[in-house]
């Protein structure tokens, strides 16, 4: 049995995006808020998931192409992250480029503070300037980087959580704060067989379906709601056309439920749409990075190309 959850103080952003994302024809919840406490901690254990292959073909991919990517990037580098680089990939760049200083960029400070303490540790000689900012913005970089050639670094194919238009967002603000001139390393995840995909998102040990439906249990606990969780499922569904894994909780049956005072009723089948994970074919990602002034100078990928790591240059 789940541990009892303790009444927190709701994030009025999180009480606007549900109220009116169920309010919606087409009901959705915006991905981030999958990641509370607990759901950040399902994620990771997704990550160690026989079925979830992104993690291990990206860290593979690193451990076998870091000497290269060092080379190719400049010797006097900083290497500014965009995540607080709490993953085993951090370091094993770290060790291949020796950059002159690291910069981990984060929304969350408490993540990035824990994360620049265990890389200081293990990298006595750098040093670590952490940024609490949303990366979604341009940001002004720590003056002591000033001058030194700049390589991003975005891996765990996050930018397939977003649609291509807040994608190519992103990537524009990523090339405004790191400058003319300033290379990117991305992990984007390739289009591939779609039972591998399913699989990946709907496995076997239901991790994927529990990370889906503690969406359910934290806006109870946060939003004085009553909804019924054990009347929905977790879907994942291919999405052709779009190219994308998009999760779904499904009510199998009607239900009738309230949040924060409003009334909501959802027929049997009708579902609430909470994550799209875009998948990339060897063009999509070039044409993606380049809407947003990045040209693609290498890339590296798995035997079964199912993940690319991508070297961009501003
Ligand atoms: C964080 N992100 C890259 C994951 C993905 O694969 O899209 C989130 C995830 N959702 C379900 N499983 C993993």
């Amino acid at each position: 049995m789940d541990a009892p959850r303790v009444a927190l103080a709701a994030d009025p952003a999180f009480r606007a995006d549900v109220l009116a994302g169920l309010a919606a024809p087409i009901r959705a919840v915006p991905a981030r808020w999958l990641y509370d406490h607990r759901g950040s901690q399902l994620f990771e254990e997704i990550t160690r998931l026989p079925e979830y292959y992104p993690t291990r073909t990206e860290t593979a991919l690193l451990e076998a192409n870091s000497a290269e990517m060092a080379a190719l990037a400049a010797s006097d580098a900083a290497i500014v992250e965009f995540g607080s680089g709490s993953s085993a990939k951090t370091p094993i760049l770290l060790r291949a480029v020796r950059p002159r200083a690291y910069v981990p960029i984060d929304i969350s400070g408490d993540f990035l503070r824990e994360s620049a303490e265990s890389l200081r540790a293990e990298f006595p000689d750098l040093p670590v300037l952490p940024v609490e900012a949303n990366f979604m913005d341009p940001i002004a970089l720590p003056g002591s980087i000033a001058g030194l050639p700049r390589l991003g670094f975005f891996p765990g194919s996050t930018i397939g959580n977003m649609v291509a238009r807040t994608a190519v967002d992103l990537l524009r603000a990523m090339k405004d704060t790191l400058g003319e001139g300033s290379r990117l390393l991305i992990g984007m995840d390739r289009i591939k067989d779609v039972e591998v995909l399913r699989a990946a998102y709907d496995d076997a040990a239901g991790v994927t379906a529990a990370f889906n439906l503690n969406l359910l249990h934290r806006i109870n606990a946060e939003l004085d709601a009553d909804i019924p969780v054990d009347a929905f499922r977790h879907r994942a569904i291919w999405n052709d056309d779009l190219s994308r894994i998009e999760m779904h909780l499904e009510a199998t049956r009607d239900v009738v439920f309230s949040v924060s005072g409003t009334t909501f009723a959802m027929r049997a089948g009708e579902t609430i749409h909470t994550e799209n994970s875009h998948k990339y074919g060897h063009r999509d990602s070039r044409l993606l990075l380049r809407a947003a002034g990045w040209g693609v100078i290498r890339e590296w990928t798995d035997p079964k190309q199912w993940f690319s790591i991508l070297l961009a240059e501003a």
